[in-house]
């Protein structure tokens, strides 16, 4: 059976396990990283020799990188709508797959550490703030692209709006103001009503 390494409360573990669902995989999820410990284990190292999560094993088969992860059970799984085989349109997945992990996730990862995970006498303040306006950007960019637009990657629901919607599961609950975004909301509340979603957007921050 498939195995998925890694805490729920991560959002790439959360990529992976909301992909896996929207396919109706069968798995088993070992909490691992944060205080679970188990990454700097030799063991884990063998897996991946970054200590991070997630990491899957299928059939003896090893793979971190949760989008890659992703992409791999798609394919696998000939789940050809959440990655579609079009040249083209698989490019605007994975463009968009990209940017959320080099863009929207990494400009929102100091202000969740701050806002979530840091007590507020210890917060600080410039990075706070950095990571905030970071965000904004971010979360404008997408907001832009979604006008209009029922999904982030062509006309159907894809792996794009999975990895992204995580992201946006954590942008929208951080505790702080925010600029209105209508089309985040709108395709949120969207992707919140799919059953496979429900493991990662009935999550609180933690
Ligand atoms: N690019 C990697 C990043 C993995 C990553 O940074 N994972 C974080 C959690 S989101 C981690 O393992 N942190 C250490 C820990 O949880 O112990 C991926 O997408 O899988």
């Amino acid at each position: 059976m498939l195995r998925i390494w890694g805490r729920i409360t991560s959002v790439n573990v959360q990529k992976v396990v909301w992909s896996a669902d929207e396919m109706g995989l069968a798995y088993e999820r070992i909490d691992a990283g944060g205080a679970f410990g188990i990454t700097q284990s030799p063991e884990y190292k063998a897996m991946n020799p970054n200590s991070l999560v997630p990491v899957i094993e299928d059939d003896g088969f090893v793979l971190w990188e949760s989008n890659a992860i992703a992409r791999y059970l798609a394919a696998k799984h000939a789940a050809r709508g959440l990655w579609p085989e079009d040249p083209k349109l698989r490019a605007d997945v994975d463009r968009w797959m990209d940017w959320q992990a080099t863009t929207f996730t990494p400009a929102m990862r100091d202000a969740f550490w701050q806002l979530v995970r840091t007590p507020a006498d210890k917060r600080d303040a410039a990075a706070l703030a950095k990571s905030l306006a970071d965000s904004e950007k971010a979360a404008a960019i997408l907001d832009g692209h979604l006008e209009g637009r029922a999904f982030v990657a062509g006309d159907a629901f894809t792996l794009a709006d999975v990895v992204n919607g995580c992201a946006a599961h954590r942008w929208l609950l951080l505790p702080c103001e925010k600029a209105p975004r209508p089309n985040i909301e709108r395709w949120y509340a969207s992707l919140k009503a799919r059953p496979a979603s429900g493991q990662v957007t009935s999550l609180a921050l933690s």
